[in-house]
């Protein structure tokens, strides 16, 4: 039988109500009423709710061109590349990723659980909530996630099957081109300056060459190091939280690329959380950002020596000291990666609210020169950072440098 369906179309709200119901996801006698929740930069987000059971689900379309510009096209094939990483991941690491019902190749959608009892990460933090099991299960997530699809633990050749199937060349690009190369050079004039911060940005991004040639090996071993199946845009916009539950969804910048690149952007984003936090005068949420982000890489460590021991087949990889070597460079690829995240995220064309949304005008320029002086402590010194005490410890830093009246000037 013939459907509306057959073609690829953009689906409007309604659209999506009448889809779940052909698509056998709900009862054709169900009560629907659909919804456009999403506010990413790239999808678009439908919720599905039964009004006379309540039953409820999620309908995640491509589009054709990006949400955050008409003028960026990229494949649909990246919501494929979504919906069979979420399945795998579920697999690695059950109970921290949604789960996926289906995925359809023509309308480029998938349909997955409904997490609205969950509230999204950045949106929370704005709130200045915590959330005591975050360190926990992000980093249950990352190290079941990302050792065990390492060359480590899986036959090479299995290893390289899962490199070919989730080669996502044109979400890359867009990472290479809008985290590591534009905030450095402004080269396709699409990056986004704080008026008053761009004397700063000129003098300590744009100026500094010491500061483009680490950036330009950290963008050779993003393309060229398939270390593990990274999630590849690990951002608390991609993260669920409820007090007792978290679930990391929206991972199609997947691709084999290296561990620091998850671990450091978790780190990025705790930080700008905590920017916003100062802003609002809100000492103890920044209080317990601190010690998440110390024990997101303390945790991080310990899992990741234990289930390395327990997972570990490669001979080699069995060396004595190599595992410990091989962590501290994750450790200096974490710094490294939040740095570049701090960065793009600040002078970027895709900026986060918790920064954006500072109204005073002094906070946010302090907010902006705490990121970037942190940012490129951690680029710069990457392999002196070892512990979560010295992720710590440089926001810290940057937060007494931008005090000082010709850095920034504190609010
Ligand atoms: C053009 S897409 C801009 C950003 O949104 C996504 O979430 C990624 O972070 C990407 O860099
Ligand atoms: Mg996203």
């Amino acid at each position: 039988m013939m459907s509306r369906f057959d073609t690829y179309f953009l689906m409007k709200a309604d659209d999506t109500a009448q889809y779940v119901k052909e698509k056998g996801y709900m009862r054709t006698d169900a009560a629907l009423a659909a919804k456009e929740i999403g506010d990413g930069n790239l999808n678009y987000v439908f919720r599905v709710a039964d009004t006379k059971t309540g039953e409820s689900l999620i309908v995640k379309q491509a589009g054709e061109a990006l949400r955050i510009s008409a003028d960026m096209r990229v494949s649909t094939d990246r919501n494929r590349i979504e919906s069979e990483i979420l399945a795998l991941q579920g697999e690695y690491a059950p109970g921290l990723v949604p789960q996926i019902f289906g995925y359809d190749t023509v309308m480029c959608a998938c349909v997955m659980e409904d997490l609205s009892d969950h509230e999204l990460m950045r949106h929370a933090l704005m709130k200045h909530k915590m959330f005591p099991r975050f360190a926990d299960d992000i980093t249950t997530y990352m190290v079941h996630t990302l050792l065990k699809t390492t060359d480590i633990a899986m036959e090479h050749k299995a290893k390289k099957a899962l490199v070919k199937r989730f080669i996502n060349p044109e979400l890359c690009e867009i990472t290479e081109d809008l985290v590591l190369t534009e905030p450095y050079n402004d080269i396709n004039k699409r990056n986004l300056v704080f008026p008053p911060n761009a004397a700063f940005v000129q003098k300590e991004l744009y100026d500094d060459h010491a500061l483009h040639l680490a950036v330009a090996k950290l963008k050779f071993t993003f393309m060229n190091s398939a270390q593990a199946l990274i999630h590849g845009d690990l951002h608390t916009g991609s993260i669920f939280v409820r007090e007792d539950s978290t679930r990391v969804f929206d991972p199609e910048f997947a691709f084999y690329g290296p561990i620091g690149y998850d671990t450091g952007n978790v780190i990025a984003n705790l930080i700008f959380a905590w920017d916003n936090g100062v802003a609002y005068g809100a000492a103890a949420f920044c209080d317990w950002v601190l010690k998440t982000i110390e024990e997101t890489i303390d945790l991080f460590c310990a899992k990741f020596l234990k289930a390395y021991d327990q997972c570990v087949t490669e001979p080699m990889a069995k060396a004595e000291g190599f595992r410990e070597r091989y962590l501290a460079s994750i450790l200096a690829d974490t710094a490294s990666y939040a740095g570049t995240e701090l960065i793009r995220r600040t002078v970027g064309m895709a900026q986060v609210k918790d920064v954006t949304s500072i109204a005073e005008e002094a906070k946010r320029v302090y907010a902006e020169r705490v990121n970037i002086l942190c940012a490129k402590d951690y680029i710069l010194h990457a392999d002196k950072y070892s512990k979560g005490a010295d992720f710590v410890a440089a926001v810290r830093r940057a937060a007494d440098a931008a005090s000082v009246p010709e850095r920034g000037g504190r609010p």
